[in-house]
């Protein structure tokens, strides 16, 4: 339907055209504006939440404007243009982070201080968007602020849940989970009830003959959900590209509420029709490295692709260009194998569609995807039964039985007779339960396959994808190391540290290129600028001491060493071992004289994360660290030379207060597990130093910041594989400072022992998988160097100046030029402004 208005009349229209705040009174104006008309609301009732609203508000505005704009110019320039698909997005607040890229923080701050308002009470007001469970949503949403600074035509595609990542609350020491409906008021979304797709499922197959006697699939029956679009205004850093995510919201397909049941009376199962319809993206899956086949999570996955994969297909159509020219105009990369249905349904558009010879249709396909792996974990590898997909998706199980069957013919081929080759490669893997095995298929179907570290990219070509290396060759393969945003990650969260630096870099110009932060190494033996250094440091400190006061009514020193161990709890990433660690820490401080134990280095143990739900191992470790804390820092012979504390609910508002106040961060996954970690980046960017394993991005950070500016402990990942079979073939011994913490919880210090029984059991009877004996005692001697260290506040400070000096690699920016040249070959939309 043609909606633009005819020449003539659009005169008027570019007359009228907004243009956006840019001073404090044009801010000001708006937000009044929006305070009385849009809120119905006046300065005798404005209060916090309101005036939140009301900025935000006139933030929307600005943004929507830019954005518009940014969309008529990637539409008019028609160039390749970039889709992220992600289950997750974990934007956090969007307010501050408005603010900062357009440029107008100040602005905004005086004008809502004129306005009677403090800018920090109104930023806390926003509710975080958690449409994600950890790093991988995290990297989506940096991904997505570093595309749009980059000027790249980038679109997200999401799913928009009505329900977030849990609310953790921590009830007698135990995790207790609360939902997170965070929709009440929303300013960041624009509902396009126009931009709509039905999508089908169940039913089945029919299969017919052309004119021609071709085989013709048709997918019949079933039900139809509908998507509604939602979107999300991405602004970029100091430009006014403004890109888009769109996240998809399903509702009852008007067409199939059903109206005969409503006529006769069954109002109330027409309604759970339409309920059952809305069920689809009301909740995030809650699990983290974790894939617990779930038909629902199979539903969400097929309904966020295919609306997804119809909304690229028509805007593609509008360029009436020919199918082969489909991969020169569509880079779509697969953040892991969640949208890995993508490629079946391109497939399935194409040919069943759009009537392409299924080779043709390949072609551009495989041409088109990218795959992008996070985990070696074997129990977050998707795996879905034969029967399921049946089930909910009968043609596309078809069309996968024809991919691998294509698949199997060539490898069959290129390697005639290798039976067990044919067999650990196919799609299907033949068990009981016979399974879809989605990353080989994500694998087949796509040009470009990566890791997000060295190691990780190493790991997965020489163990779990490895013949698909030998069958693609190793060209196929490839690292793009993870990064993360400066903006948010340093000029917002640590806005003091981003203005020393840029008083020293003449101006801001490093939030852009990472690496202009090299000039401040030469400042890491200036005393003047070390005492500014610490004194920024202090005052985060501080201001997370004030936090920890308010919330959990311990005081702690904001002078002591602040050691943090924030993300999701998992035992690979050991939190396990941390805590063990403090126990022993507390059982040595007792067993000293006072004297003695007064001149230890103070140390206040800070943990955050939330745990599965269903994952019960890591809500007792959870259990543990509060005991530990109960008992710790209400022991009078302590005092201030331990604290052990757990934060609730962390998310990203709460990352950005609690990075920056770190001094050392633990980063010690066993080896070989964590394929990155992006937050161990995040706490080297704001000024503090690592204890960790020799995993994920871990080495590269060492490269770059120089061995010596890093506390390295552990097995490497060569030797992970002999120990656990050691462990399991002869009895493998406990570390006598290991047994006594164990024994310690098993007295009952810490609570009811038999709470933590199974933690112990995992260590000491059944094989220790994680090898946190095996590192034990390199732990407690690294944890005894960074004691030492510290003291020396003045060497210490020059570590951490030279460690930020050095992460200019690390930015995502640095990642997605990466992303961009190798493999999506996608360029930047310059905008002259
Ligand atoms: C995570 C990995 O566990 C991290 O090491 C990595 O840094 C990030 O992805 C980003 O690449 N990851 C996750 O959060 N969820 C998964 N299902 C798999 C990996």
């Amino acid at each position: 339907v043609e909606a633009s208005i005819p020449e003539p009349q659009r005169e008027a229209w570019t007359k009228h055209q907004v243009q956006g705040f840019t001073d404090k009174d044009g801010f000001e104006k708006e937000v009044v504006r929006h305070v009385e008309t849009t809120l119905a609301r006046s300065l005798y009732n404005c209060d916090e939440g309101a005036a939140y609203s009301a900025a935000a508000l006139a933030f929307r505005d600005r943004l929507i404007t830019n954005w518009n704009k940014t969309q008529q110019r990637q539409t008019f320039a028609d160039s390749k243009r970039v889709y992220y698909l992600s289950l997750e997005f974990l934007m956090g607040r969007a307010m501050d982070n408005a603010m900062l890229n357009l440029g107008l923080k100040n602005v905004a701050k005086d004008g809502m201080q004129d306005l009677g308002f403090r800018i920090e009470d109104i930023i806390g007001q926003e509710h975080d968007a958690a449409l994600g469970n950890g790093g991988l949503g995290r990297l989506a949403a940096c991904f997505l602020d570093s595309l749009a600074s980059l000027d790249y035509p980038a679109w997200g595609y999401g799913l928009r849940y009505r329900y977030g990542i849990f609310k953790q609350e921590i009830i007698n020491g135990y995790q207790v989970e609360v939902p997170d409906y965070w929709l009440d008021f929303n300013p960041w979304e624009f509902p396009r009830h126009d931009v709509t797709v039905d999508i089908q499922f169940y039913g089945n197959v029919r299969k017919s003959q052309d004119e021609n006697g071709k085989s013709v699939a048709h997918w019949e029956g079933g039900e139809i959900v509908t998507a509604v679009a939602y979107d999300v205004p991405i602004p970029g850093y100091a430009t006014p590209s403004t890109n888009n995510l769109r996240l998809w919201s399903s509702k009852a397909s008007s067409g199939e509420f059903d109206f005969q049941k409503f006529n006769n009376g069954d109002y109330e199962s027409s309604v759970a029709d339409q309920q059952r319809a809305e069920t689809i993206s009301a909740v995030l899956y809650p699990n983290d490295n974790l894939e617990r086949g779930k038909e629902l999570r199979l539903k969400q996955q097929y309904f966020w692709v295919a609306a997804s994969l119809h909304d690229i297909v028509r805007r593609f159509k509008k360029s009436k260009r020919a199918w082969k020219e489909f991969p020169d105009q569509v880079a779509i990369q697969l953040n892991d194998t969640h949208p890995t249905l993508a490629i079946v349904e391109l497939q399935r558009i194409l040919v069943d569609k759009e009537n392409l010879e299924w080779d043709e249709a390949w072609e551009i396909v495989t041409s088109t995807f990218g795959y992008t792996n996070h985990t070696v974990l074997p129990e977050a590898l998707e795996k879905w039964s034969v029967g399921l997909f049946q089930h909910l998706l009968p043609r596309h199980l078809q069309i996968i039985y024809d991919i691998n069957l294509f698949f199997l013919q060539s490898v069959e081929k290129k390697f005639p007779k290798d039976h067990d080759l044919l067999s650990r490669v196919s799609i299907i893997e033949e068990s009981q339960v016979k399974m879809v095995r989605m990353a080989y298929l994500a694998i087949i179907g796509s040009h470009k396959v990566n890791g997000v570290a060295e190691l990780h990219s190493d790991l997965i070509q020489t163990t779990i994808f490895r013949d698909f290396v030998t069958i693609f060759g190793a060209d196929k393969f490839t690292n793009v190391t993870n990064g993360i945003t400066p903006r948010r990650w340093l000029h917002q969260a640590n806005p003091r540290l981003s203005e020393l630096i840029a008083s020293k870099t003449g101006g801001y110009d490093f939030l852009k290129d990472l690496t202009l932060l090299n000039q401040i190494e030469q400042y890491a033996g200036d005393k003047e600028f070390r005492k500014e250094w610490a004194e920024i440091k202090y005052a985060n400190k501080v201001r997370l001491a004030k936090y920890i006061k308010s919330t959990l009514d311990v005081t702690v020193n904001p002078a002591a060493l602040f050691d943090v161990q924030v993300k999701r709890i998992h035992e690979y990433k050991r939190q396990q071992l941390n805590i063990f660690g403090v126990i022993h820490r507390y059982l040595a401080l007792k067993a000293m004289s006072p004297e003695e134990r007064k001149k230890q280095l103070p140390r206040v143990s800070i943990f955050g994360g939330k745990a599965a739900p269903g994952y019960w191992m890591a809500k007792q470790i959870i259990h543990l660290i509060n005991n530990v804390g109960a008992v710790v820092n209400n022991d009078p012979d302590i005092g201030d030379q331990l604290k052990v504390i757990f934060l609730e609910d962390y998310n990203v508002s709460k990352a950005e207060m609690i990075i920056p106040a770190n001094d050392i961060s633990e980063h010690i996954s066993t080896a070989g597990t964590e394929a990155s970690g992006t937050s161990n980046m995040k706490f080297v960017l704001n000024g503090g130093l690592i204890i960790g394993t020799c995993d994920g991005a871990n080495i590269e950070i060492t490269r770059e910041v120089g061995q010596e500016n890093i506390f390295l402990f552990g097995t490497l990942s060569e030797d992970v594989e002999d120990l656990r079979h050691q462990h399991n073939y002869s009895n493998h011994s406990i570390d006598s400072n290991l047994s006594k913490v164990f024994e310690a919880i098993q007295s009952g210090k810490f609570g009811e022992p038999n709470d933590f029984g199974a933690m112990i059991s995992a260590v000491r009877d059944h094989g220790d998988y994680y090898l946190v004996s095996d590192d034990f005692e390199s732990y407690l001697d690294t944890q005894k160097m960074v004691d030492t260290e510290y003291r020396n506040q003045d060497e210490w400070i020059a570590k951490c100046i030279r460690s930020v000096a050095r992460m200019g690699f690390f930015s995502s920016d640095r990642c997605i030029n990466e992303y961009a040249e190798g493999i999506w070959n996608v360029e930047p939309l310059v905008v002259k402004n």
